[in-house]
């Protein structure tokens, strides 16, 4: 096998180990890591589990049996993320890893995190070990997309989230349309619980008064926010909301509605996933659901009799 292709493997090893902090890393980003002998035997490996606890790196090296030990200097450290070189709620993984003296690093990428940013890889190199960056790299970032686009974009990770009939209505003027299902709203209920605030415009907030919390899932409800103002002054106050919501350490904002709020959002380019959820009923007239804009892909069909479709910006 070439370099690149072990790299990749172990690469993918750290990804899949990453995935097991979904539930509680956040909002630390979901890390894993793995240390490879020169022969090309794990000889440990660990990812991040909560937010505050040990970063991926030190749980890695906390495995290593003793009689491994001695194979550390010849060993290879791959991590999903740039090792941190700050003082958090933990100490530097990048001098963990210089004291552990292993020979070399690869990462899948760098952490946009303002007192990182390429700080640990730096600092990894200057002790003169070798560091490799960008295996597997677009998977590394997508994993943790909410953190990533948080961190460089300096606005929060932003759902948009809509139910509609099959012909595309998503309610009734003066009246009720029920879309969702029990089931559907139960998912509905986790998907707030793993967001940090959740936006309505006016009208829906006035005709509707909706609860927005987490009733059907356990979790904390969500920061709920109003959109007072219409087009086209909402295209202006938008910017500055993600500000405040950027500045309130706000990572990820859930936008349910209605119709107009959704549009106004969708026509300022502020989104980064959709959720659609669709009946297999139609109604003869209504409030249209938004169109969906073009630059987003499939990432993900769910069925249950209504179907979920989660979109992905390009
Ligand atoms: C790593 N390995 O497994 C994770 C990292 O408050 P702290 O000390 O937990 O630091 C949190 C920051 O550390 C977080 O914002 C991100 O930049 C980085 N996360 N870094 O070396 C890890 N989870
Ligand atoms: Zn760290």
């Amino acid at each position: 096998m070439e370099r690149q292709d072990i790299d990749e493997m172990y690469m993918r090893r750290c990804l899949q180990l990453a995935t097991n902090g979904k539930l509680l890393a956040k909002p630390n980003p979901m890390v894993g890591a793995v240390i490879v002998s020169n022969e090309g035997r794990i000889i440990g490996e660990g990812y991040h589990v909560r937010c505050g606890e040990e970063h991926a790196e030190v749980n890695a090296f906390a495995s290593v049996r003793k009689e491994d030990e001695s194979l550390l200097s010849d060993s290879t450290i791959y991590v999903s993320l740039e090792p941190c070189s700050h003082f958090g709620k933990t100490p530097p993984c990048a001098n963990l890893i210089i004291k552990k003296g292993v020979k070399r690093v690869v990462c899948g990428c760098v952490d946009p995190f303002s007192k990182v940013q390429g700080r640990g890889i730096q600092r990894i190199r200057e002790a003169g070990i070798e560091v490799t960056v960008g295996v597997l790299e677009a998977e590394c970032l997508v994993l943790n997309n909410r953190f990533i686009t948080f961190n460089t974009q300096e606005r929060p990770y932003i759902i948009l989230k809509w139910a509609q009939t099959e012909n595309g209505f998503m309610g009734v003027k003066g009246g009720v349309l029920k879309i969702s299902t029990p089931f559907t709203k139960m998912l509905v209920h986790k998907l707030r619980s793993e967001c940090d605030a959740i936006l309505v415009g006016r009208n829906t907030e006035e005709q509707e008064s909706p609860q927005l919390n987490v009733r059907d899932w356990s979790g904390r409800n969500p920061q709920k926010v109003v959109l007072s103002s219409t087009l086209p002054t909402a295209i202006h106050d938008i910017p500055s909301l993600l500000q405040q919501l950027y500045h309130d350490k706000c990572q990820t904002l859930i936008v349910e509605g209605g119709a107009t709020t959704l549009e106004t959002f969708i026509r300022s380019g502020m989104y980064d996933e959709i959720r659609v959820e669709v009946s297999p009923t139609t109604v003869r007239e209504g409030i249209k659901a938004p169109q969906l804009p073009k630059d987003v892909s499939v990432i993900r069909k769910e069925y249950f009799g209504n179907v979920i479709t989660t979109y992905q910006r390009l």
